[in-house]
């Protein structure tokens, strides 16, 4: 892993579940001072300066984080665990969804429905790869068919975050199926 990517994940943990790790806290919007945040991460005694962080933020495969528009704060886009309102934008879903995750969760999804266990909400992708990708990250991966356009009629809200990712709460057992990969 390079160093860049190192400093992603570490921007990750700061910017979305614990601000403390550099010394700083975020605001009730998920926004942190760049320039706190870049003393805050060479305290660590990580290398950093304001061109690194702008080429991360530019660069990241996800286009996890985002600059306010004069480039004075930064946050995550969305997979916080810590309650901030990134002003998601409530959208009307596609009438299907896919949540990938791994097969030894699987038996308790079934019994307990969709939950956003340490995270605010529930993470779904728009496509099977990408949420084959996803649930990969947790073991042999499992794709789960989500019928969002029936959970939105049912009056269940959902959120576009800026990259793109569709959040929204508990996905209840009844609403998804599992997709078979092998065909
Ligand atoms: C599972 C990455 C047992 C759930 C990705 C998942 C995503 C249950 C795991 C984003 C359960 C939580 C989020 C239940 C759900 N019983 N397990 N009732 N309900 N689970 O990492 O969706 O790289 O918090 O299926 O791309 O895997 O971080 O969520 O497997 O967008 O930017 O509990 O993180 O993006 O795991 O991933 P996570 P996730 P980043």
């Amino acid at each position: 892993m390079g160093k860049q990517d190192k400093l992603s994940i570490f921007l990750s943990l700061v910017l979305r579940h614990n601000p403390d790790a550099a010394g700083i806290s975020l605001d009730e919007h998920g926004w942190a001072n760049v320039d706190e945040l870049l003393e805050g991460i060479c305290k660590t005694g990580r290398e950093i300066d304001k061109e690194m962080l702008a080429e991360i933020v530019a660069t990241d495969q996800k286009q996890r984080y985002s600059f306010s528009p004069d480039k004075t704060l930064i946050r995550a886009n969305q997979g916080h665990s810590i309650p901030v309102d990134v002003e998601l934008k409530e959208e009307k879903p596609p009438e299907i969804l896919y949540h990938g995750t791994a097969t030894r969760f699987l038996d308790s999804i079934m019994k307990e429905g969709l939950k956003p266990m340490s995270r605010l909400y529930v993470h779904l992708s728009k496509d099977i790869e990408t949420a084959k990708t996803v649930g990969q990250r947790h073991g042999k991966p499992v794709v789960l068919k989500v019928h969002s356009g029936k959970m939105h009629q049912d009056g269940r809200k959902f959120y576009l975050s800026a990259n793109g990712v569709w959040l929204t709460g508990k996905v209840d057992a009844g609403y998804f199926e599992v997709v078979d990969l092998c065909k």
